[in-house]
């Protein structure tokens, strides 16, 4: 696009924390393995690879409040992606996240939202809205939080030095690919200005429908951001993830959706979560992720 520059920064954020399997950690290292900088060259980006954040091991850890597991070490770990994602904006390169369970999001976003200055937009491919707090959650794991975090929700909980919060607007938030809420989240969504399109909107109006009406809810100043969780790709397409929930996106449904974002020019970044490779069968979830971000910043068929 005009607007953005072809130049890409990779930043791995193998953070484990946020949810209970080991395993993740390592989605960054099989994303790379399956070739990305590589198929980021071919479509003509000038690629910076930053490495990975620090994160630390979960057995070297306590947990201290079973509501919000190791959230301040995740907190921790969130400010240090923040300062990299807002290094590479103003840099004039894209930021690419690699994930790491969900809970990243927030730092990504903090960091988008300070580079910018105001906060901006996110569509958020996901199975699940990320929509808890501590005190609504079902499971205590932080993944499932990253997006009311980010909305500013629960600011006693999440606010840390180097998160600017809010860093996403609530009118400016659509999720695609829901097919698995809690019930404080579907009341939460009751009154949000929040697009939902589930599963079942998808089948019905079709995925570019959906997309492109996701892509105009979210645009606007600061920044549009897109989160690709890949459990939202049906679990036959993307074995290799921690929740994974029946009647997902299909292998093309997920591609529309991409090339769909590519052609809007709208994004300014991108992050990729929730790769389990010890869940994986023979890295094909991260195959999946590295295609899927080809062609969200461009690649195409012909
Ligand atoms: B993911 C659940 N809603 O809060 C919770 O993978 C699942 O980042 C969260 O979308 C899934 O624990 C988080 C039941
Ligand atoms: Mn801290
Ligand atoms: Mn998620
Ligand atoms: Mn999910």
């Amino acid at each position: 696009s005009s607007e953005h520059a072809k130049a890409v920064s990779i930043i791995g954020a193998p953070l484990d924390l946020g949810q209970t399997r080991r395993g993740v950690d390592m989605g960054p290292s099989a994303i790379r393995y399956a070739g990305l900088e590589e198929r980021l060259a071919e479509i003509g980006y000038a690629v910076t690879e930053r490495g990975n954040v620090a994160a630390p091991e979960p057995e070297a850890l306590t947990v201290r409040d079973a509501r919000a597991r190791y959230l301040p070490e995740i907190l921790d770990a969130c400010a240090a992606l923040a300062a990299l994602v807002e290094g590479a904006v103003r840099e004039g390169a894209r930021p690419l996240v690699l994930g790491g369970d969900h809970a990243i999001a927030l730092g990504t976003l903090a960091g988008l939202a300070a580079a910018a200055g105001q906060p901006g937009g996110v569509i958020w491919i996901d199975a699940h809205g990320d929509l808890n707090t501590p005190e609504t959650s079902p499971s205590g794991n932080v993944h499932g939080m990253p997006l009311a975090a980010a909305l500013g929700r629960a600011p006693e909980w999440f606010r840390h030095d180097g998160l600017a919060l809010p860093a996403v607007t609530p009118s400016r938030v659509a999720l695609v690919g829901i097919r698995s809420l809690d019930p404080a989240e579907r009341a939460y969504l009751r009154d949000a200005d929040i697009r939902v399109f589930t599963m079942s909107d998808i089948d019905r109006i079709g995925i570019e429908r959906a997309v492109r009406e996701a892509l105009d809810h979210v645009a606007g100043p600061g920044f549009v951001h897109a989160s690709l969780d890949l459990d939202s790709l049906d679990p036959e397409v993307a074995p290799g993830v921690g929740t994974p929930v029946r009647g997902g996106l299909t292998y093309r449904e997920a591609h529309l959706a991409c090339e769909l974002i590519a052609e809007s020019e709208l994004l300014g970044s991108l992050e990729v979560v929730e790769a389990n490779p010890i869940l994986d069968r023979e890295n094909t979830t991260a195959l999946t992720a590295v295609e899927l971000v080809a062609s969200a910043l461009g690649k195409t068929i012909l």
